[in-house]
């Protein structure tokens, strides 16, 4: 273990001062605690006009020696990944430090046997199992750039990112087990490479033992590795070379590539997870999201064995086999620190206390919360039902392209506000900007930006780092934009409202509406169509989807039907709108524009504050829209 930690109060306003009187003096210290090849030349260098960042310059290091070899003299036996399988009745895994360095040194032998090598991109399409774990850090092992897209995207959303980054190898499974469904991982990665040239050598996990095709170019996994033998020296990485790219959804149609690098990830994803968790060495850390998020890159994986913790991966989700899963698993495994999402909480939220209250919770020491703003409601069921109103509860703020936690409250250190997700980490400078981008003080509403570099910003987008600069560096000049709005009270703690562009989160997952918007116009009998988010209970938002057909059909059911199937086959079933109205016409401004504005508030039934709406071009249709809702 790294000491990298603020215990109290004290040491946390003097790392903040420092980190804000000397950035490069505090970096340096922190990166200070991690194994290097050879040390960095230059703490830092950016220009966020250009933009352009770089840290830790001229220094090398590999990832894996930092969050294998490192702990093999200290903790060889400690406990690196618990499993937890989606079936109960299977036996749950203990992979110890030891073992997970053998595991993913043969999978790094496996995959350069197959003609991986350094700087390639590998497309990960795995289920929660270990060996996906084991396939990113096997990555990382050779240099090879892992793309991991999430196990519940469509064919065509899994070749496109295939695509966009010409992945040579994409490492699969044949199914993937989630609740009571098995999903066909295989089949679709079949589907997928049809259009993928660039794929040379697809590995195949048995998981599932289920019916699949083969192709010439199918390896099993199993019997791949048999020949890898586990000793495997890390590929020495210069600390801005790039460690992984991942895909968010954008405005327009196309996900962004976020590209991360070694060296400024390492250093902020073990620093926040240490401070912002209070990791004690022997504790059982579990966060709950997918390892196809950013949180599972930053919370499960990188950051956790960074600092030698055991982390807990699960391969289910809360509703199998009962609502109470997640409770049975804390108990079960005496977990220290629980890491989920409020569209989780909300959902279990809903059913009977005694599921909560049936399990033994008092291992539990610290709760967090991440990906959406999380309602007074739920933050009080989480504190009261789940940590019985002794565990603190850190709200994180963060995204994709920050790499790590950005805004948040240190568990037990730092003063938690329900519903905020309170201050900046030491070294995150955070301010509020109105909307010409002139800085608020004090107490206000604004719009959230990011004055300074912290070492895991993401430093481009794949293949277009003209977009990089406009989607986070023109709007405000001089500041990094990250599409969120905030409030600000007395104290400086911040309570993020939610997106100010076009992207909905529907249960944690950022869906931009651009892109199913294209999906729905891809049917042959739809001209145009406008997808927004509303208020839901337990998804936080929910799409409402306006679609206009060219000819007006007998049967709309039907219709909303085909789109809905369409939507999951292009984006995924998380992307399916709840609900689907058939108009004649959108409002558009004078100049075309769609006003989603106002269709926000009629999906949201706001009839009442539409504002003026006579500046339309096509007013009449805000009232059959409302006639027909
Ligand atoms: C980690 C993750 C990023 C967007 C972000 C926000 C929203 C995330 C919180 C939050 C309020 C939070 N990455 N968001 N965390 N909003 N409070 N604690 O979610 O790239 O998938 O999404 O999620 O809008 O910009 S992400």
């Amino acid at each position: 273990m790294i000491d990298l930690t603020y215990r109290n109060l004290e040491s946390y306003n003097q790392a903040k001062e420092k980190a804000k009187n000397n950035p490069e003096a505090f970096w340096s210290e922190i990166a200070a605690n991690f194994h290097w090849h050879k040390k960095w030349d230059t703490v830092l260098e950016y220009n966020f006009h250009k933009p352009e960042v770089k840290w830790f310059i001229g220094g090398q290091l590999n990832i894996t020696e930092n969050c294998l070899d490192r702990h093999l003299e200290t903790q060889p036996d400690q406990t690196a990944i618990l499993f937890e399988p989606n079936n109960p009745s299977e036996a749950a895994q203990h992979i110890s430090y030891k073992d997970l360095h053998s595991r993913v040194c043969r999978v790094a032998n496996m995959l350069k046997a197959n003609g991986a090598k350094k700087g390639d991109r590998i497309c990960i399409y795995m289920p929660m199992v270990p060996e996906l774990a084991i396939a990113v850090l096997a990555c990382a092992r050779i240099g090879a750039i892992h793309s991991v897209v999430f196990a519940g995207f469509s064919a065509a959303a899994l070749a496109a990112r295939i695509n966009d980054a010409s992945c040579s190898m994409l490492l699969t499974a044949d199914g993937g087990y989630r609740g009571d469904k098995v999903t066909p991982l295989k089949d679709i990665a079949d589907e997928a490479l049809k259009k993928c040239p660039t794929v040379n050598c697809s590995i195949v996990l048995k998981r599932t033992g289920q019916a699949i095709s083969w192709n010439t170019k199918d390896v099993w996994w199993h019997e791949a590795i048999e020949k890898a033998d586990d000793h495997c020296p890390a590929e020495i990485m210069d600390s801005e070379d790039p460690l992984f790219i991942l895909y968010t959804s954008g405005s327009t149609g196309k996900p962004k590539g976020m590209v991360h690098t070694c060296g400024g990830y390492m250093v902020y994803t073990a620093y926040s997870f240490q401070n912002v968790f209070q990791y004690n060495k022997g504790d059982i850390y579990w966060c709950t999201a997918d390892i196809g998020w950013i949180t599972g890159h930053s919370y499960i994986v990188y950051g956790p064995l960074a600092v030698g913790a055991t982390t807990l991966m699960f391969e289910g989700v809360p509703s199998y086999p009962d609502f109470d899963r997640f409770w049975e698993v804390c108990a079960k495994h005496k977990v220290n620190q629980f890491y989920t999402a409020p569209t989780a909480i909300r959902a279990l939220e809903k059913h009977p206390v005694a599921l909560v209250n049936k399990h033994d919770l008092s291992s539990l020491k610290v709760l967090g919360s991440v990906g959406e703003p999380i309602n007074a409601e739920a933050w009080h069921w989480y504190d009261d039902h789940v940590g019985k109103n002794k565990c603190p509860i850190v709200d994180t703020w963060w995204q994709t392209e920050t790499g790590g936690i950005l805004i948040t409250s240190l568990a037990g250190v730092t003063p938690q506000k329900p519903t905020y997700a309170t201050l900046p980490m030491p070294g995150v400078q955070a301010v509020l900007l109105d909307n010409d981008g002139n800085e608020l003080s004090g107490e206000q509403e604004g719009i959230l930006a990011i004055k300074h570099p912290w070492p895991s910003i993401a430093r481009t987008i794949w293949g277009d780092h003209e977009r990089y600069k406009n989607v986070y560096f023109s709007a405000y000049p001089g500041y990094y934009f990250p599409g969120d709005g905030a409030l600000r009270d007395t104290e400086g703690n911040y309570r993020i409202t939610g997106r100010v562009d076009d992207v909905v989160i529907v249960s944690g997952h950022n869906l931009g509406t651009a892109p199913i918007e294209n999906a729905l116009d891809e049917h042959e009998n739809i001209v145009e169509s406008a997808v927004v988010g509303f208020p839901h209970d337990i998804k936080g938002n929910a799409l409402h989807a306006f679609v206009i057909p060219r000819e007006p059909v007998a049967d709309n059911e039907t219709l909303i039907a085909e789109l809905r199937t369409l939507v999951a086959n292009t984006i995924g079933p998380i992307a399916k709108p709840d609900r689907i109205q058939v108009v004649s016409g959108l409002p558009k401004t004078r100049s075309g524009k769609i006003m989603r504005r106002i269709l926000r508030k009629l999906a949201a039934g706001e009839y009442d504050q539409l504002g003026d709406v006579s500046t339309l071009l096509n007013p009449e249709v805000v009232e059959e829209i409302k006639r027909n809702s």
